[in-house]
């Protein structure tokens, strides 16, 4: 039986590749993509998610827009990373298909409570704001879901937008509190994983090896996009961060790590969005996440190049 899945985003080309991958792989069925304010304005992650999606001629995909800001926070972009449009480096057409209607949070409930419970997985790729929206609406929804997977926070690894806290955590930590707390299984995977995995000049040559229309997007896409990590991190390559998710349900044997306690940090300016990962069991505090710390890379990469080269 194909896992359902929803995958909530605020593409940049990495969660364009996490939903391709998804789309492309036969063990998934993608329910909808919802989007979110994050690396760049609602609007524009809305209208790249539907670029993305018409390229690889997935368009009857639905996606659903929603939360314009996070919970209680003014909204904080990353264009200094992605670019003014989240999508620069190579030019798609602009969209035909419209949103799906619906409100992004509602969807999701709507969509995850028609199953039977333990069926849908959200798959998490942006702030949390719609799934905290979601969890709110619907009290019943974290007794319902099989899964949350998210990329977000950080450990060993400290911060990529202030020293403490990771981008989608930081942005709306009170949504990311929520969720953490909402007591469904969650995973979790931090830039501890994805700073183990690279877009190398020979990942990125393979790709485009693959010779299709998405390989050759993807592969100018992600160039410009990771040129901004590169430089401040001094690495060969960025961070291929979001198809982590989708991959982690693809070969979980890809990654390991362990249940342990994270809190989200909602009240301190200096550390805002850190995720404090109770990593050697020192408070009492119950496990409330399975905790990704490390990735085999070059298995990721070859399952995500064999994925999108298939559309
Ligand atoms: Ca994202």
């Amino acid at each position: 039986m194909r896992q359902a899945i929803i995958v909530d985003s605020d593409p940049s080309p990495d969660d364009a590749v996490a939903f391709l991958v998804a789309l492309a792989s036969p063990e998934l069925e993608v329910l909808a993509v919802t989007t979110v304010a994050g690396n760049v304005p609602l609007p524009l992650t809305s209208k790249n998610a539907r670029k993305a999606l018409e390229l690889a001629k997935r368009e009857e995909t639905p996606v659903y827009a929603g939360a314009a800001a996070p919970l209680v926070r003014k909204l904080v972009t990353a264009e200094h990373v992605h670019g003014r449009t989240g999508f620069d480096g190579f030019d798609l057409p602009e969209p035909v298909t419209p949103l799906a209607e619906g409100f992004a949070p509602d969807v999701i409930v709507d969509l995850v409570m028609s199953r039977g419970a333990g069926e849908v997985t959200l798959c998490c790729l942006a702030p949390l704001t719609n799934i905290a929206m979601a969890l709110e609406k619907e009290p019943k929804l974290a007794g319902h879901l099989k899964e949350i997977v998210l990329m977000g926070g950080a450990f060993s690894e400290g911060g990529n937008i202030t020293p403490a806290a990771e981008f989608n955590i930081f942005v709306d930590p009170e949504a990311a509190d929520r969720v953490m707390k909402c007591g469904a299984p969650i995973t979790m995977i931090p830039l501890d994983c994805t700073h183990q995995a690279l877009t190398t000049k020979a990942r990125l040559e393979k790709l485009r090896a693959a010779g299709t229309p998405v390989a050759e997007a993807f592969y100018h896409l992600l160039k410009f996009n990771k040129i901004f990590d590169e430089q401040k991190y001094g690495w060969e390559g960025g961070p291929l961060h979001d198809a982590t998710v989708i991959a982690y349900l693809l070969a979980p044997h890809l990654f390991s790590g362990r249940m342990v306690n994270v809190a989200v940090e909602c009240g301190s300016a200096l550390t805002l969005g850190m995720t404090v990962v109770d990593w050697w069991a020192v408070t009492q505090k119950t496990p409330n996440v399975q905790f990704l710390r490390s990735i085999d890379a070059d298995g990721y990469f070859d399952l995500v190049i064999e994925r999108l080269a298939g559309l």
